[in-house]
């Protein structure tokens, strides 16, 4: 939603979580059990999970890095506009509190004769993301697939095409791994309690049952799991009071029951620290925390999370926004996060026709370039040993013949041709420009190393420099 919408609870929610931000966070154990990119505690439902499995199943997303988040919908249609205040978008039938009857009828008008499920999947692997999360199902409760237990659905429109269906298939041909964005909260089915403040009077509650909603809920996940078999359910929407704990590990059991390979993120559980996204510590389901619109300033080791971002100020389509983030704000923004050890989910809103914006597509194709000669730097990595230098950022790989290579992310480049590396542990071997592959003379010092670098950087957006160590034990133990 817009930023502008949501400034009261946020600030109540930051204020809160100024009280509540220090020790909350779950950290790794030993003990088995599901759990939020770490074992938790037991739980009623589905047997204990290893360590082991749990990062079996973790491998593909932790490798990733880097995904597409797609939100689309019926909101598209207004793109962010109503009677005159241009600054709505998904949460457009909240925020412009427009009545049932009168937001069903954008049902008849959604016709995106231009969407091409190809054209997505390949504009997402050529800018270097492994996964890509559209919104099944959006706050508004409209299904972007053929729903035997909705009429709200695509096949209720002109289009008449099953959008999950297609971008499937789509995925899976460009390599991409299919996800799906799933919302608890729901404004359109009568079941789902509660109304919203301003539609009290007109809609009434007379016989909405909570539990038969759960159970439509499941129905749909049901349809999707085995359907399009998405590689993460990323719920949303689970902050209202109807929705409890104990419904939140009822769902993850079922959903795990559907597919035991699936992964979910913690907003199908209370355990949510407001936008931080971090889980809180009590034993909360979700595999992985869910920072929205920021980074975290520190890494957090051990634990699993995800940054979704909007590229402008909005996720849903909205023809006024201009404010886009620049290519290298979000060729930084990826680095930044992989140097904390964080995936990057980021954002498309596609247009009614069922094109992406031209700005974003020049954003997509602009981090694909960097990626192209780069993402060697990016997947797979884990987080900067060296924290964050002055200059940039720092990412890890453990290569196979047991030496550390660490890629340094240059963001201001050195003036004299001397990057200054310190903190460093372990002994350096080789170093390159990771474009091209060109040997870098270094000498270590007793603050850490210092490479030779050429007087201009190779890439404005980052240049990247590699430096191999050696295997930890036996040549450390020789040095000093
Ligand atoms: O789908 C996109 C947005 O529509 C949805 N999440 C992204 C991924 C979203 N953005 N903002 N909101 C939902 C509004 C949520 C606001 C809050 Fe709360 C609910 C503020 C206070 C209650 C959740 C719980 C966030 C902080 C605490």
């Amino acid at each position: 939603m817009a930023d502008s919408i949501m400034k009261t609870p946020l600030l109540i929610v930051g204020l809160s979580l100024l009280i509540l931000s220090s020790g909350c966070i779950s950290k790794p154990t030993a003990t088995p059990s599901g759990g939020h990119g770490q074992p938790s505690k037991v739980e009623p439902g589905l047997p204990a999970e290893t360590p082991a499995a749990h990062d079996a199943r973790m491998e593909w997303w932790r490798e990733a890095r880097f995904g597409m988040f797609i939100h689309w919908g019926l909101y598209a249609i207004p793109a962010g506009e109503w009677k005159g205040k241009t600054d709505h978008a998904e949460w457009i039938r909240e925020s412009a509190q427009i009545p049932l009857a009168e937001y069903d009828q954008f049902l008849g008008q959604f016709n995106p004769v231009k969407f091409n499920p190809d054209t997505w999947a390949r504009l997402a692997r050529r800018a270097g993301m492994k996964y890509l999360v559209i919104t099944s199902k959006h706050h508004d409760g409209f299904a972007l697939w053929d729903s035997k237990v909705s009429d709200f659905d695509v096949m209720a429109t002109p289009f008449q095409r099953d959008i999950l269906k297609e971008l499937s298939a789509a995925c899976r041909k460009e390599d991409v791994r299919f996800c799906t964005y799933h919302s608890i909260m729901d404004w359109h089915h009568p079941d789902y309690l509660p109304r919203r403040n301003w539609e009290k009077a007109t809609r009434s509650t007379d016989g909405a049952d909570f539990d038969r909603f759960r159970g439509y809920l499941k129905s749909q996940l049901q349809e999707i799991v085995s359907g399009y078999n998405p590689g993460v359910l990323w719920f949303d929407g689970e902050w209202e009071d109807t929705w409890t704990h104990a419904m939140g590990q009822d769902l993850d059991d079922y959903v795990r029951g559907l597919n035991k390979n699936i992964i979910i993120n913690n907003r199908v559980d209370k355990g949510r620290h407001g936008m931080a996204g971090q889980t809180k510590e009590g034993g909360f389901r979700g595999d992985f925390g869910t920072p929205e619109q920021e980074i975290p300033d520190q890494g957090i080791p051990g634990v699993d999370w995800e940054s979704c971002m909007t590229m402008n100020r909005h996720w849903g389509w909205n023809a006024a926004d201009t404010q886009w983030k620049s290519t290298e704000d979000l060729v930084r923004k990826l680095i930044d996060i992989a140097s904390k050890g964080g995936n990057f989910l980021l954002n498309i809103g596609p247009r009614p026709d069922g094109t992406f914006p031209d700005q974003a597509i020049e954003r997509l194709e602009g981090i694909g370039h960097w990626m192209d000669k780069n993402s060697d730097s990016i997947y797979g990595t884990q987080a900067s040993p060296v924290g964050k230098p002055a200059w940039g950022r720092c990412t890890q790989k453990q290569r196979s013949n047991g030496q550390t290579r660490l890629f340094f992310h240059v963001f201001d480049w050195p003036t004299d041709g001397k990057l200054v590396v310190t903190g460093v542990t372990g002994k350096p071997l080789k170093a390159t420009l990771l474009d091209g592959g060109k040997k870098l003379k270094f000498a270590e010092n007793a603050s850490g190393v210092t490479i030779d670098v050429p007087g201009k950087p190779g890439n404005l957006l980052a240049t990247v420099i590699t430096l191999d160590l050696a295997k930890p034990a036996p040549a450390d133990r020789n040095r000093n």
